[in-house]
């Protein structure tokens, strides 16, 4: 990763700092199912808005500055009361972009393949059902926040999160997430989630999905 240095609040960072990384593709990568500018907004403001905050947050703690945002949200109690619901939430702002925008391809519509097409057909019952599931959980979500598949202890599930809300802090390994945080899709869908939601389908990096579920299932 880069080193450049970063400047929150006119105080120059530490190295070990949380920094906003480019995207692996262009910010039309996905259109027109994603927008451009919608891809634009939600990388250069909305992400990065997370990270200045998460910075600004752990100014007085240089320890935290140095763990990943990852292992601080999978250890959210052994955070200090005074900046645990900071980490929670611009912390989890971070890790869940960071993860959002690695999950994102161009699909053209293909099922997955692999050990992750293989476990969605045993354990979900197959691509169109998982994909129902999904919406409809993820659909459902009263305000803002997320819809997951994770790796939950061995088993395959489909949760949602509030908010910014990790499913990293409840024990669970994402393996696929959808913002539907209105600021995600608004520009392109306004009020129409669910339609969001079906074209997210055809831009899920499935390669990605099951690098991440080899990893989560053999650790
Ligand atoms: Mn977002």
């Amino acid at each position: 990763m880069s080193r450049l240095t970063a400047v929150v609040s006119g105080k120059r960072l530490n190295e070990g700092m949380h920094q906003l990384e480019p995207l692996p593709y262009p910010y039309d990568a996905l259109e027109p199912l994603i927008d451009a500018e919608t891809m634009r907004f939600h990388h250069e403001k909305h992400h990065q808005a997370y990270i200045n905050k998460l910075n600004e947050s752990l100014q007085s703690f240089p320890d935290l500055q140095n763990t990943s945002v990852e292992d601080l949200l999978a250890d959210l109690d052994t955070i200090p009361e005074s900046v645990r619901t900071q980490v929670r939430n611009f912390g989890g702002g971070h890790a869940n972009h960071r993860f959002w925008w690695s999950i994102l391809k161009t699909n053209e519509g293909a099922a997955p393949q692999n050990e992750i097409g293989a476990a969605i057909n045993g354990e979900l019952l197959g691509l169109e059902m998982f994909k129902k599931e999904f919406i409809h959980k993820t659909g459902s979500i009263f305000g803002s926040g997320w819809g997951w598949l994770v790796w939950d202890e061995g088993v395959l599930r489909i949760v949602t999160t509030a908010n910014q809300d990790s499913p990293l802090s409840a024990g669970q390994i994402p393996l696929l997430g959808a913002d539907v945080w209105e600021h995600a899709y608004y520009l392109k869908y306004q009020n129409k989630r669910n339609e969001y939601l079906e074209n997210f389908f055809k831009v899920i990096n499935w390669d990605q999905v099951n690098e991440n579920y080899l990893t989560a299932k053999n650790n």
